[in-house]
Order: C-alpha cells, then sequence, then structure tokens
C-alpha cells in the first residue's frame, strides 16, 4: 500500500519549479522575439506607404505642376483633401496617383497626412545632409504618421537615413521624429 501511495503523490515541488524555470526561459526568448517580427512589419507598412506616396506625389507634380495635399480621417474625408486618390478638376490632373484614399489603414499607429510645405515640420524643415541647417524648407512635400513609437521610427529612419551618420537621427536626414510624430520627406521643388 505505501508504493501505491507513492506512486500517486503527483508531481514533487522540485519538479514543478524545474517546469516553471523552463516556461520563464521559453518565454524570455520568445516573447521580445515576437515583438521585434511585429514592429519590423509595422515599420515595413510605413516604408511601403512612404514609396507609394513618394511615386504619387512625384507624377503628381509632373502632371500638373502643383503640390498635393492627401489627408486621412473621417473629417477629411472630401475629394478636395485626396488631391492624390480621388478626382480633381484642376489643370493637369490625370490620376488618381495612389490606389486608394489614404486612411488609418496605411498607418499601423494612427492617421496620416500629406502636407506640401515644409514650414510644418518640427524643424522647420529637413536637414537632408544632417550638415546641421535646414535644406529643404519652403514648398515641397512630405508625409507625417501619428503615433509612431520610438523603436518603429528609429527602425524607419534606420531604412531611409543609413547615410547620415551626423547629429541627432530624429532632426537629421529623410526622416524625423518628434511627440510621435514620424516626418518623411517626399520631395522638394525650387523655390
Ligand atoms: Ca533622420
Amino acid at each position: 500500500m505505501t508504493f501505491r501511495t507513492a506512486t500517486r503523490r503527483g508531481f514533487s515541488l522540485v519538479e514543478i519549479l524545474i517546469v516553471v524555470i523552463i516556461l520563464g526561459i521559453l518565454a524570455a526568448i520568445v516573447i521580445p522575439g515576437a515583438a521585434g517580427a511585429a514592429e519590423d512589419a509595422k515599420a515595413a507598412k510605413i516604408l511601403a506607404t512612404v514609396d507609394a506616396v513618394r511615386t504619387a506625389v512625384n507624377t503628381h507634380y509632373m502632371h500638373t505642376n502643383a503640390l498635393a495635399i492627401e489627408y486621412s480621417g473621417q473629417q477629411y474625408a472630401a475629394a478636395g483633401n485626396h488631391q492624390l486618390s480621388l478626382t480633381q478638376t484642376y489643370k493637369g490632373w490625370s490620376g488618381p496617383y495612389l490606389d486608394h484614399p489614404l486612411s488609418a489603414a496605411d498607418n499601423p499607429f494612427g492617421e496620416l497626412f500629406v502636407y506640401r510645405n515644409f514650414n510644418g515640420v518640427a524643424n522647420g524643415g529637413f536637414d537632408l545632409t544632417g550638415g546641421g541647417s535646414n535644406t529643404a524648407t519652403g514648398n515641397g512635400q512630405y508625409i507625417v504618421f501619428n503615433g509612431v513609437p520610438d523603436t518603429v521610427a528609429q527602425s524607419v529612419n534606420d531604412t531611409l537615413d543609413s547615410g547620415i551618420t551626423a547629429g541627432n537621427w530624429r532632426t537629421t536626414g529623410q526622416v524625423e521624429w518628434q511627440n510621435n510624430r514620424l516626418a518623411v520627406f517626399l520631395m522638394d521643388v525650387a523655390n
């Protein structure tokens, strides 16, 4: 009878502790990797949006000699706020230049806006060379992604600003980031 009781005692405390420790080690390995992969996917989404919009603003400018706005968000549903994607009547417009109106689906973190004047950038322009002063000011096109966290912003920056080693990554190159707003330079025009 003593023997049967011993076989039914279940797991010992030591055995349970070993299992808990192994699960802890596995979680420590797997969870950061999964989070990193998710962030990479979000950065890739932003880069894909930048690529599509950069092509769109350049073609739009070639056709119309004008700079475009394109705003996501329900309050900006009117065609006048979607000059790259919805039919416009002004001279030369022969779009659409994007296959859909920009919406929050194009930014994993919130709304996004294509602007046509660099005055709205945090530092009043883009220091494209990292030389310490703005080389893109006045009229031109850039896109802002709202709500982007530091790590994803850095990932986008490392792709687009890989050649810029001087200064702070947040304020130099094509990619600027401040207060969770990620601004990406798209094109400049002679002022
Ligand atoms: Ca940068």
